[in-house]
């Protein structure tokens, strides 16, 4: 039976071989298996640019090459860590880039997907910091800078953000539900799916008289994740 994949919040990192060896072992298991993974951001804890060419990063762009030329499709869809992820990572990787919000059709349904952090919209700081860094020209200036600065940049980015996150209330971390029927209609979709809050969840609401679905992916933090979504069916997996 054919099924499709959907992965987020891995935030993978040198510091944590761990979790970099279940990535590797849920990229062979599914390889030529799956149709298509669908990987909707912060694949990595953070990306400072295509050219950031370390061991740890090769490794992981020629996992998901071999993942890419056997058979499986992959989608790459950047979060707020790897927003610069570009087409130099995605050609090595084999990986189709997303922009976010993207529709798709699974099985004959329309579906959207997005990296979820744009609906977190009481998050003003947030809010401020992600128009400020998907301007096309304001990646230009960054990428334009040497990789010793843009590492130390990300390192007080990385502060300033943990900070902001342990004083922030519960509510500002998450969606504004609100926000996503407004989503929904601009797209005129019942199906949303997303990443970002770490808080995994399948939820049905009613909108305009109909059933919408929102199904919301885990992060890696303790166990593996994943979205399965086939013809008949959609859960959320957990693997060791
Ligand atoms: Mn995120």
């Amino acid at each position: 039976m054919s099924y499709t994949l959907f992965i987020s919040d891995l935030h993978l990192e040198e510091e944590n071989p761990k979790l970099t060896t279940v990535f590797l072992d849920f990229l062979k298991n599914h390889a030529g298996k799956t149709e298509s993974l669908y990987i909707l951001g912060d694949l990595f804890e953070v990306w400072i640019g295509d050219d950031d060419d370390t061991p740890f990063n090769q490794l992981i762009i020629s996992a998901l090459r071999a993942f890419s030329k056997s058979g499986s499709r992959l989608y790459f869809l950047p979060g707020n860590r790897d927003f610069l992820i570009g087409k130099k990572f995605c050609e090595r990787a084999g990986c189709k880039l997303l922009s976010d919000p993207s529709m798709i059709e699974l099985y004959g349904k329309p579906i959207l997907l997005t990296h979820g952090d744009s609906l977190c919209t009481q998050d003003k700081k947030h809010m401020a910091f992600r128009k400020k860094t998907r301007n096309f020209f304001f990646k230009k200036f960054i990428l334009f800078k040497s990789l010793k600065k843009r590492r130390e940049l990300a390192k007080r980015i990385r502060q300033i953000s943990k900070n902001h996150t342990q004083k922030s209330q519960d509510y500002l971390m998450d969606v504004t539900f609100s926000e996503i029927p407004v989503l929904l209609d601009k797209y005129h979709l019942a199906t949303l799916i997303h990443g970002h809050t770490h808080r995994p969840s399948i939820e049905y609401f009613r909108h305009h008289s109909q059933w919408a679905c929102r199904i919301v992916l885990s992060d890696w933090d303790k166990e593996a994740h994943a979205l399965r979504y086939d013809r008949s069916n959609k859960y959320l997996m957990e693997f060791p």
